[in-house]
């Protein structure tokens, strides 16, 4: 299988149909070459041949057309195999395998021998000079594809693939093939004039294997006379004569020879004299497998990737990411469809730098929003298969954008940078089964009309900071601390600008202002005062809440506001609630103490927490906070679902006065423990007041006992009760009076009471009893629902210890006592209903 002629040299072969081109172009260097066509049932196809006849190295060329068929996908794919040799000029049609539906080909034409130039056979082995053809001339071969004659002509077929699979899976070896040869007369001398001839055949994908066992032969110049010749179709293997090698005859001794393919000719002749006796040769000979996987160096390795070999035959397979093409040896590159959405970045042939994988057709797809101008650049080295005169016509690279085309690419040059214009591109790269070439690589980027360099507003910054802003490209404007964004006077919460396709920002840039807390809310009872200047409500401005007056003091903070730039008025411990001017409690301008006996007209602000009830009876209560009253719980038990009826004065002194402070109920709150006309248990009541009530000196609430004030309401302790109540004369009085009492030892206030049998007089632990043993003070009926109040000696303020509840119908009688509500008990009750309503 010498292929001189064809060494360096290309010839062209396309392939065409009645239906449709199926088959571009393809080439042909040397050796031997697969074409593959596929036709459709009842389709004429030719291949067509193109060889320049002036050219030396088509001279002499031989083609072998070989054909096979087989069905797939419901078409017939066909197959011709040519073979370039360089003996006897013509072309040979190997005989079609007598399958059904193969086709029939006709030879149209022959490579013709020119004059010119000098003979293949003539040149010295592998000498011929490096230089290429181009194709002109032409021959032609038809091809018919003939459709099956029925759907069992198919299965005929398939039968015949699974008898051919089945050969090969162990059920039916070959048979062994192997024998011995001889000299005619072998171990005797071999007689003159003989010629014998041995065709040694091997079942398909093996070869055969031969070596002597004894050779002696006539010696001549170039084994002219007699010989062993070992010759596999038009190739002479070995010229064998003689007893000893010498420069120009060869003798076999211990060499092997092997059959390039599965057969093996054996020639022995013996002219018409030997100049002594020779006893001539004795060989063996074996089919064995070829080991197709096994290449000498230089040689092409029969698979792309993996080669497996088996007796008889051997079989490829890929790598991961790869393909076996339909010739079940080329391994093509998984890569069509590759989508690139990123503004930049690369992509390269598979494998690059190392040669790009054969038949293989890779798509590459840059998709970028419309806007953007996609550009390439080639980066490392470029290099794909290409031709001098033609171009492109192996492997190529094109690349299609929306408004037109670049390419195709090939050669060693690295095309220059290519400015799309669109934004989206298709790039292509299509290669043939042969040459390695390491391909290409390509770095794209993209740009964009781009935006006006944005300006930051006074008092804010942009971010990021860029040399230049295209599409899609965004900024925020933060202002500084103390600023807010503000757009067509109204406040954002965020601003980012986008630049646009057309190279402009989609919104206009906002303004810094600075922060503005606005003014300040009122706070009840007090008053605020602008400390950096007036009306100043802007970040850092800094303002004083005060109380209005000395009876209210400030809870909570102290009343010092700086406007943050959150755009809250916050006080210095962080605080955006406002402060609280609460009343003072417990205050009185009384100054006369000590022991008195019966009762005592009160003087103005002595008692400003004193209140009248006009309901239903008389009453009293105390002042809590400035909105309200603490009672006896029956002494507005009847009131308690008409609380707007009640009728509420404070800050009087004379019970008839027209001069007082008038106060509404909102609600009445009776303990539910208490239940009226069942005892006293639980006295306790809260009034809800309309409105609040102005403090100052004449009306001001009494304070509700600490936690340590137990220890101020022992036996003996002195409280005071304040009230309009009956008097000793037996009338309600006129003007307030006070009474100032001992604490009387519970005990003993129990068992007085225990005594007396009143209906419902019980002396309880929520009660506590004052008065003296000896009589003449107390408090009386009218009384009901005033304070028992106590001087708390640390704070220098009255509060209420008990709540004028019940007592003896005899009021200041020997061995009674008034009993009152103990306060100290209801705190947990009292603050729960004032917080929570
Ligand atoms: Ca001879
Ligand atoms: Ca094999
Ligand atoms: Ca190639």
């Amino acid at each position: 299988m010498d292929s001189i002629g064809l060494l360096n040299s290309v010839l062209f072969f396309s392939f065409s149909c009645t239906h449709k081109r199926t088959w571009g172009q393809d080439k042909f260097t040397q050796g031997q070459k697969t074409l593959y066509g596929r036709a459709a049932p009842a389709a004429l196809c030719w291949w067509h041949l193109h060889w320049d006849p002036h050219c030396p190295h088509h001279q002499g060329t031989q083609v072998h057309l070989d054909r096979a068929g087989h069905c797939h996908g419901g078409a017939w794919r066909s197959r011709l195999r040519l073979q370039a040799v360089t003996t006897p000029l013509q072309l040979l049609v190997l005989g079609a395998p007598a399958l059904p539906g193969s086709g029939q080909a006709e030879v149209l034409g022959s490579i013709p021998r020119t004059g010119a130039g000098p003979g293949p056979d003539k040149q010295g082995k592998g000498e011929e000079p490096a230089q290429s053809c181009t194709a002109t001339g032409r021959l032609a071969m038809r091809w018919t594809a003939v459709p099956m004659a029925s759907p069992r002509g198919l299965l005929i077929l398939l039968g015949l693939l699974w008898g051919s699979v089945a050969a090969t899976s162990g059920l039916r070896w070959p048979e062994p093939v192997f024998g011995r040869l001889a000299s005619p007369g072998f171990p005797g001398e071999y007689p003159n004039l003989q010629e014998q001839r041995w065709a040694l055949a091997a079942p398909p994908g093996y070869r055969l294997r031969l070596y002597f066992t004894h050779f002696d032969l006539e010696l001549s110049y170039l084994c002219e006379y007699d010989f062993v010749k070992l010759s596999s179709g038009t190739k002479v293997l070995a010229t064998l004569c003689g007893w000893e090698s010498t420069d120009t005859e060869r003798v076999p001794s211990n060499d092997t020879f092997y059959s390039p393919g599965p057969s093996l000719d054996v020639t022995f002749r013996s002219d018409y004299s030997n100049e002594k006796p020779f006893t001539g040769f004795e060989a063996f000979y074996a089919a064995e497998d070829i080991n197709e996987c096994e290449v000498s160096p230089g040689e092409t390795p029969p698979c792309d990737h993996h080669c497996h070999n088996y007796l008889g035959s051997f079989y490829c397979s890929c790598r991961v990411g790869y393909v076996l093409h339909e010739n079940k040896r080329t391994c093509s590159a998984l890569c069509s469809d590759q989508v690139f959405t990123a503004r930049s970045g690369e992509l390269s042939s598979p494998e690059y730098p190392r040669p790009y994988p054969k038949l293989s057709s890779c798509t590459y797809h840059i998709r970028l929003e419309e806007g953007f101008s996609v550009i390439l650049d080639f980066v490392g080295p470029f290099d794909v298969e290409s031709h001098p005169e033609s171009q492109c016509p192996y492997d190529s690279l094109q690349i299609h954008t929306g408004k037109g085309k670049y390419g195709p690419l090939c050669g060693e040059t690295s095309p220059h940078r290519i400015e799309t214009k669109s934004n989206t591109v298709t790039i292509t790269f299509v290669t043939d089964d042969s040459g390695d070439h390491t391909g290409w690589k390509m770095h794209y980027t993209s740009t964009a009309q781009p935006c006006p360099n944005p300006m930051a507003p006074p008092n804010g910054r942009i971010s990021p900071m860029q040399d230049k802003y295209i599409l899609r490209d965004s900024f925020s404007i933060f202002c500084d601390v103390g600023h807010e964004l503000l757009h067509a006077s109204l406040p954002l919460k965020s601003f980012v600008a986008v630049c646009q396709k057309d190279g402009s920002w989609d919104r206009p840039v906002p303004e810094c202002s600075i922060v503005d807390c606005g003014p300040p809310d009122d706070v009840p009872n007090g008053q605020v005062e602008y400390i950096t200047g007036p009306d100043m409500t802007t970040y850092k401005a800094v303002i004083q809440y005060s109380c209005r007056d000395t009876f209210y003091t400030m809870k909570s903070n102290d009343g010092k506001y700086v406007c943050e730039a959150d755009g809250f008025w916050t006080s210095s411990k962080g605080e955006n609630s406002l402060p609280v001017c609460e009343p003072a409690c417990g205050l009185s301008t009384r100054t006369t103490h000590g022991r008195i006996y019966g009762g005592q007209n009160a003087k103005l602000g002595e008692f400003p927490w004193q209140v009248l009830l006009l309901g239903q009876t008389i009453g009293a209560g105390a002042l809590l906070h400035d909105n309200w009253i603490l009672t006896a719980a029956h002494a507005v038990y009847r009131e308690k679902d008409h609380a707007p009826s009640l009728d509420i004065r404070m800050g009087a002194l004379q019970r008839l006065s027209p001069h007082y402070t008038q106060a509404w109920a909102e609600a009445v709150f009776i303990h539910e423990g208490y239940t009226h006309g069942a005892g006293f248990d639980n006295d306790i009541a809260l009034i809800k007041l309309k409105n609040k009530v102005v403090i100052n000196s004449n009306i001001m609430p009494i304070c509700l006992p600490r936690k340590a004030a137990e220890s101020l309401m022992r036996t003996n302790d002195i409280g005071t009760a304040s009230g309009w109540g009956l008097t000793q004369r037996g009338f309600l009085a006129r003007n307030l009076m006070f009474v100032d009492l001992p604490i009387v030892d519970h005990q003993k206030c129990t068992a007085v009471y225990e005594k007396q049998h009143y209906p419902g007089g019980r002396v309880t632990a929520n009660m506590l009893c004052a008065g003296l043993e000896a009589g003449g003070k107390d408090s009386c009926r009218g009384d009901s629902g005033g304070a028992l109040v106590f001087l708390d000696n640390e704070t220098q303020r009255w509060f209420v210890g008990g709540i004028v509840s019940w007592g003896s119908i005899k009021c200041g009688a020997a061995d009674q006592y008034g009993v009152y509500t103990k306060v100290i008990n209801y705190i947990p009750w009292i603050e729960n209903i004032i917080n929570n309503f």
